[in-house]
């Protein structure tokens, strides 16, 4: 059996790193997504995105990994231990699914803990603040690792052909309202695999998916876990 997983902001939003959208403190209630998430804005004022970037870089150092994370890295060793397989995409630049123990992840909006320069495209790790006076070997500017509006999402190829295999379909954490991860639940049902959501409440394209499951991650990813590995 092929599980696939996509995991949203939601997963860790009980980790402390904020949600996008949604009730409650939203980033983009706050920000303007059009002044920090585009390369446009970059272009505009990079110090500025730099800024809001350093700020989550520096929480998502301080943050550790919760019950949910920690049930997806259980649910990889379980269905391993069976002759299944996992793949779990993420949309999160953090790096709390490896912490809490899961491999190969995908992520397919980046990574916060990396920075990419502008001029070569090599990738770098980065844990301190980047700023306009950031270099890379090359003498280029970095920025952050990461896939705003209008770029392309990462890993595509790998993603779609996983999902093309997958016998189950699962979103955690993801409000169904950035595309193209969006329209996975669309893609997979049109294969006839089942579908289910995870959320603290239904997301936009709730409709789509055969099983919905509403509460905090950190309560329904871990039992949903337990009734896959059938304990
Ligand atoms: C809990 C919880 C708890 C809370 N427990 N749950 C088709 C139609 C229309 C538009 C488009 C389209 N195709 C492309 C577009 C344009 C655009 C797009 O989708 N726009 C929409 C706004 C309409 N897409 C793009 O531009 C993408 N690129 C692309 O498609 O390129 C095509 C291309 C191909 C080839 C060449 C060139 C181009 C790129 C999208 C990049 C997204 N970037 C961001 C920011 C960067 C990273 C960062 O700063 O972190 O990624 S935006 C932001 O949204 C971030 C996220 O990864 C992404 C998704 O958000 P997510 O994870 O769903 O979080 P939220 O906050 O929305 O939802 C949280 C959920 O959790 C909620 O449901 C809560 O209820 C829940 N929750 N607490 C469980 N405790
Ligand atoms: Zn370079």
């Amino acid at each position: 059996m092929n599980v696939f997983v996509l995991t949203g902001a939601g997963i860790s939003a009980e980790s402390g790193l904020g949600v996008f959208r949604g009730p409650g403190a939203a980033l983009w209630k706050r920000y303007d997504p059009m002044q920090l998430a585009t390369p446009e804005a970059f272009a505009r004022d990079p110090a500025l995105v730099h800024d809001f970037y350093n700020a989550r870089r520096n929480n998502l150092i301080a943050a550790s990994p919760n019950a949910a994370h920690v049930a997806l890295a259980r649910l990889e060793a379980g269905l391993a231990q069976r002759g299944d397989d996992l793949t779990l995409v993420t949309q999160n630049i953090d790096d709390l699914h490896e912490r809490a123990g899961s491999t190969g992840v995908i992520h397919m909006h980046g990574e916060l803990l990396k920075a990419r320069c502008a001029s070569c495209g090599a990738v770098h790790d980065c844990r301190d603040d980047l700023s306009t006076s950031s270099p890379c070997d090359c003498a280029g500017a970095l920025r952050p690792h990461v896939v705003w509006f209008g770029e392309a999402p990462l890993y595509m190829d790998e993603i779609y052909a996983a999902l093309e295999a997958a016998d189950l379909f699962v979103a955690i954490g993801t409000s169904g309202a950035v595309y193209p991860a969006a329209g996975f639940v669309r893609e997979a049902r049109a294969k006839g695999v089942r579908c289910c959501e995870l959320n603290l409440e239904p997301s936009e394209n709730a409709a789509e998916f055969d099983d919905r499951r509403y509460g905090p991650a950190s309560e329904i990813v871990p039992s949903w876990v337990e009734e896959m590995l059938g304990s």
